[in-house]
């Protein structure tokens, strides 16, 4: 390692260990950054993790043990859980009231009523395969305690979020996507008219300049169908029945489908039956490109299933099949070259730069706004996992480079101004270190 490795590495191990809250012996999570996100969310601890299994294994292992207690019994797996109070954030436990409205809920725990892309067959499978080195028996044990579990997410995912049988998963709020103002949003969003606004108060603006955050616009929005959702008991049948917000969304079912490739081989490696994970990666295969791609330019979008329409927007969401791990380097170097055709980055500049969260020539690039143009550490690094999957070294090294030289020359930060390549956002932010510390020791 260069000293600025060396430099980066340290800097991020130290953010991981800041970030760590201890529950109780045997259970602590990793909150993605010390003010605004008090409490543990889902996909970060899956990114958490992976950083987590090269410094401190038995964290790695109880980060996502502590994810899963929050599960719900039809195999849900929220989006937060609130394993200890704070007055930081809305919404909190008392928003959400899951105890007292779904009987899906787990026993006593308070969790959100919303899910997050489901990353954590990848996060368990990483995890795995470092413990196999020092103990391989209990590498196995683990593996069997959590196979289930992550079963029981795919097949919620499956019966109650693929709408058509499509392998392409139904979201029913922003948060779902885990981008949370992406333009992507933007067309469902302006169809939705709030009939009574909440009372409430932000506290994420007291914590990050308020321009870097989702407006307060957006958040109505936000909390009006968060509301709507607690409403309708978080079930899945009465959401497809009533839901004014309902998006099949192509980033979540690409990272799904990536997450089977991982669940595929944790499945043979303990001799369970593989059928229906195959079955599922089938479907995705089948459908992708007939009913997500725009054959003009390439791209991939989402659908909004209440108007039946594709939502072309250009964000980092249009090149999802890069994720899914299974095109060949022909198609790979398709998508690359419909991006270099002045669509994304600008001609030739993706390959030698980051993907933004939003396209730079796009009329809602806003380069310093969250999800409307900043460059995300966790988007970049779920391409290069997916490209490396696919064999695409030339494309994947490169996006390596890119990514330990934006970390070591930026900072350790939630987000990146592709312009300017400042740090923006929260500072000290758990994904971005853990998976720096990934980058750096795989
Ligand atoms: C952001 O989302 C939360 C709501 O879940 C928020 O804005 O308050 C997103 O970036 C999301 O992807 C992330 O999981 C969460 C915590 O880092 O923050």
């Amino acid at each position: 390692m260069t000293t600025d490795s060396n430099k980066l590495q340290e800097e991020a191990v130290k953010i991981l260990q800041d970030n760590w809250v201890q529950v109780d012996e045997g259970s602590g999570f990793t909150k993605p950054a010390a003010d605004v996100y008090p409490y543990q969310w889902n996909w970060d601890s899956g990114f958490s993790a992976i950083g987590w299994r090269h410094i401190d294994i038995q964290r790695a292992m109880t980060e996502i043990e502590t994810l899963f207690s929050g599960q719900w019994k039809n195999g849900f797996l929220p989006h937060v859980i609130f394993h200890i109070p704070s007055d930081n954030y809305f919404p909190n436990e008392t928003f959400w009231q899951v105890q007292d409205t779904s009987d899906q809920a787990p026993e006593g725990m308070e969790t959100s009523g919303m899910t997050q892309p489901p990353i954590h067959s990848i996060s368990v499978w990483k995890v795995f395969e470092t413990l196999e080195k020092t103990d391989s028996e209990l590498a196995l044990d683990w593996l069997e305690l959590m196979y289930p579990k992550l079963l029981s997410l795919h097949t919620y995912l499956y019966r109650q979020r693929d709408q058509g049988n499509t392998g392409l998963i139904t979201i029913y709020h922003p948060w779902e996507s885990g981008m949370d103002n992406s333009p992507r949003w933007d067309t469902p969003l302006k169809n939705i008219s709030i009939k009574e606004k909440a009372l409430y108060e932000r506290r994420d603006t007291g914590f990050v300049d308020a321009r870097f955050r989702p407006s307060n616009a957006n958040y109505d929005t936000y909390v009006y169908l968060a509301e709507k959702m607690r409403e309708a008991g978080y079930d899945d049948e009465k959401l497809r029945q009533v839901h004014p917000f309902q998006v099949e969304d192509v980033f979540f079912s690409s990272v799904l489908h990536l997450a089977n490739g991982y669940l595929l081989r944790i499945a043979d490696t303990l001799n369970e039956n593989t059928e229906e994970i195959t079955t599922w990666q089938q479907r995705f295969r089948e459908n992708i490109n007939t009913r997500c791609q725009d054959r003009s330019n390439g791209l991939f979008y989402d659908r909004d299933l209440l108007s039946g329409k594709l939502l072309k927007e250009n964000t980092i969401a249009a090149m999802s099949p890069l994720i899914g791990g299974d095109m060949n380097e022909e198609e790979v170097e398709n998508l690359f070259d419909t991006l270099d055709e002045k669509l994304f980055c600008g001609e030739g500049s993706c390959r030698a730069t980051l993907l933004p969260s939003t396209s730079l020539f796009s009329n809602k690039f806003t380069p310093d706004r969250y999800w409307r143009g900043p460059v995300w550490i966790n988007t970049n690094w779920l391409m290069l996992d997916g490209l490396e999957n696919a064999g695409a070294d030339e494309y994947a090294s490169g996006l390596r480079n890119n990514l330990i030289n934006l970390l070591e020359n930026h900072g350790i930060w939630e987000y990146y101004n592709p312009e300017t390549l400042e740090g923006i956002g929260a500072e000290h932010f758990s994904w971005s270190a853990a998976l720096a510390v990934d980058i750096l020791t795989s």
